[in-house]
């Protein structure tokens, strides 16, 4: 299937690896590593993807995420999953994933990232897509953890084999503000800086990011409108919100598309992406989310092609990089 939408030339910038994983992979992934699952079948599991919340999503992404193991998953997950980013018109691809998941269960970082790395650096190779992998730390997980993840890859951060922070997981609970000699330290090292935020917490969420962790880019972000002050600090500052429509649907942050408001936040002058999230989760991939925002708001093309020169405008691609896309 094709449409006129993935055409477009765009980036993703709010992208969970693990969120790319598909039912027929988990069993795949499951049956090569001698793994029970406590699902019946692919269509039992497909059967599940229905969230009331953030969390009940997340319970269900960390027990499937549990299949990666050896780098060549990990490598098969992101080849997969680039393929069809191309086929959607992605050329640049900023990547989140969760090292602390993986490390957790025994699998050293370094498996993580290399099956990672060597998938994105086949991609170029293959369709020239640029790009680059943020390491988020889980906010639910202890602040000494996420100093310790950071310290193990410094010399890979050194190296650009990372090029950002992140944090996710579990919002409500775990404000930005533990983290912020993390985020002082990944600065320190040479990473960008992002962190979701006012996804189901409040706007002080994001003034926090902004504050305490000096992000330059807020993840979701769209509670921000409940406080006038923020959007006019966003609208000034023009921090990039990377919105996912087709997530925040399914997450329950608003009962319909109708009620998403993109719309307002374009209105209001703000700097927003639109970006898949967990799309094996979700419903769909960034074409996916770009046709059902001008399907649901009748944005006109020239808008659709606005919002995706957004994307490569908030992306940390280089000037000569940007220019190339634009
Ligand atoms: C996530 Cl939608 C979302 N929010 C927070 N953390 C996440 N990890 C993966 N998807
Ligand atoms: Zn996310």
């Amino acid at each position: 299937m094709t449409h006129p939408l993935y055409d477009l030339p765009k980036a993703e910038l709010h992208l969970h690896i693990e969120g790319t994983l598909e039912p027929e992979m988990v069993f795949a992934l499951a049956e090569r590593n001698g793994l029970e699952l406590p699902y019946e079948s692919v269509d039992d599991l497909r059967s599940r993807l229905q969230f009331t919340d953030l969390q009940s999503f997340l319970d269900l992404y960390y027990a499937c995420s549990a299949v990666l193991r050896e780098e060549q998953d990990f490598y098969d997950l992101t080849a997969a999953y680039l393929r069809k980013a191309h086929s959607q018109g992605l050329r640049h691809i900023e990547m989140f994933f969760d090292p602390q998941a993986h490390t957790e269960r025994g699998v050293p970082i370094d498996t993580v990232i290399d099956g990672l790395k060597r998938a994105l650096d086949d991609a170029f190779e293959e369709f020239g897509i640029t790009g680059g992998l943020i390491m988020c730390f889980m906010r639910n997980l202890p602040v000494e953890s996420a100093f310790a993840t950071l310290e193990s890859v410094a010399d890979r951060a050194a190296a650009g084999d990372i090029i950002g922070v992140g944090l996710d997981s579990t919002e409500i609970g775990y404000p930005p503000e533990i983290f912020e000699l993390v985020y002082a330290r990944a600065r320190a090292l040479g990473l960008h800086c992002v962190a979701h935020a006012g996804e189901e917490a409040g706007p002080e969420f994001v003034e926090g990011s902004l504050d305490a962790l000096k992000c330059e880019r807020i993840d979701h972000g769209i509670r921000s409108l409940q406080n006038p002050a923020l959007v006019e600090r966003l609208r000034a500052s023009q921090v990039p919100l990377t919105v996912c429509p087709l997530s925040t649907v399914r997450l329950k942050g608003v009962e319909t598309m109708a009620e998403h408001p993109l719309p307002r936040m374009l209105e209001a002058g703000l700097l927003v992406t639109i970006n898949s999230d967990d799309p094996s989760y979700f419903g769909g991939y960034v074409g996916d989310n770009y046709i059902t925002v001008q399907d649901t708001f009748g944005f006109n093309d020239a808008a659709m092609a606005a919002l995706a020169m957004n994307s490569v405008a908030a992306s940390f691609a280089s000037a000569a990089r940007k220019a190339e896309l634009r």
